[in-house]
């Protein structure tokens, strides 16, 4: 396995017609998660992936795991509840920039995960656990079971990669969310915060001293995003700056940080330069951008290829 990632998935429910909500009559469904959708987006670049996780025994959670499954990530570790449901969340595209997300996720049967369903032999086997700072606030058992899987991993040298995916919404207290956060980085290998993420626990600052903050805290690598302008990159020996790819008009934005995490770490995975990793991570982030839901923009191993050199012919 190359990478295993754990989480919530939810039904998405996107009304067919803009504007506020309360007017929408009908809904297209599909399927998001900030973790599987991580998942989806390596393995369409043909990565191993495994997703843990709780759906409940419902034909939602029935739905989810056969899309999942069927976008080639091992579903293996995801236990259905028969006490609790699956989550559901909307997005309202009110306008084109303004995307609003309500959640029903409240006691859904992912809030349910808890340590007990951490396997150590499927954490054990992967190169990378990565995790968001949304399974965290969804509940205090799942917070027990990411701490668990950062044990496993440092155990194992399974390196961690944390994708703060601040969702105040789900947070009880902002010190509680900060607490939290800063608690999952300094035991990262890998931190991707947004820049508004980064002010969030540090306050307003240069994004050089989010990177040193971060770094000292014990992160090899830390990715600064700063949407439509670029990602800054920190390491103890390299730092730089890569420009985001012009997007014309962005379709539905959400998602993108997931398609740019997956893009990075699929760079990792090969080898690459940390500079080309992002830039391949810069690109699925624009790509997710460009088509409505959270993971069909994402693309595959050819699809990257040809955004990336679009004058390649010997690309297929
Ligand atoms: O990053 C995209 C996610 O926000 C979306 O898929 C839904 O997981 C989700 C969440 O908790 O908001």
């Amino acid at each position: 396995m190359d990478v295993v990632t754990l989480g919530e998935s939810m039904i998405l429910l996107t009304p067919e017609s803009n504007g506020p909500m309360r007017y929408a009559a009908t809904f297209s469904r599909k399927i998001g998660g900030a973790e599987s959708n991580f998942a989806i987006g390596l393995a369409r670049l043909g990565f191993k992936t495994g997703w843990i996780s709780k759906v409940g025994d419902d034909e939602f959670g029935r739905a989810i795991i056969s899309f999942i499954r069927g976008e080639g990530v091992d579903v293996s570790q995801v236990k259905s509840d028969r006490n609790a449901p699956t989550g559901i969340y909307f997005k309202e595209l009110r306008n084109r920039t303004d995307v609003r997300v309500q959640y029903y996720r409240n006691e859904s049967a992912a809030s349910t995960l808890s340590k007990t369903d951490i396997c150590e032999e499927y954490i054990a086997q992967a190169s990378y656990l990565h995790i968001t700072g949304i399974t965290p606030a969804l509940s205090e058992s799942c917070y027990e079971a990411i701490k668990k899987s950062m044990i496993i991993a440092k155990n194992n040298e399974v390196k961690i990669i944390f994708d703060p995916n601040l969702r105040e919404k789900l947070w009880t207290s902002k010190e509680k969310a900060k607490q939290v956060m800063l608690e999952i980085a300094a035991q990262a290998d890998i931190v991707l915060p947004g820049l508004s993420e980064a002010a969030y626990l540090f306050g307003e600052e240069e994004p050089e001293v989010y990177g040193s903050n971060l770094l000292e805290l014990g992160a090899e690598i830390v990715i600064l995003k700063a949407g439509k302008k670029g990602t800054y990159y920190f390491t103890k020996e390299q730092s730089g700056f890569v420009a985001s790819f012009p997007v014309d008009q962005v379709i539905d934005p959400v998602g993108a940080g997931d398609g740019f995490a997956a893009g990075f770490t699929s760079g990792l995975l090969d080898g690459i330069a940390i500079e080309e990793a992002v830039k391949r991570g810069n690109a699925i982030g624009a790509m997710v951008t460009m088509v409505n839901g959270d993971v069909e923009g994402l693309p595959e191993k050819n699809e990257i290829d040809r955004f990336l050199k679009p004058n390649n012919d010997d690309v297929s």
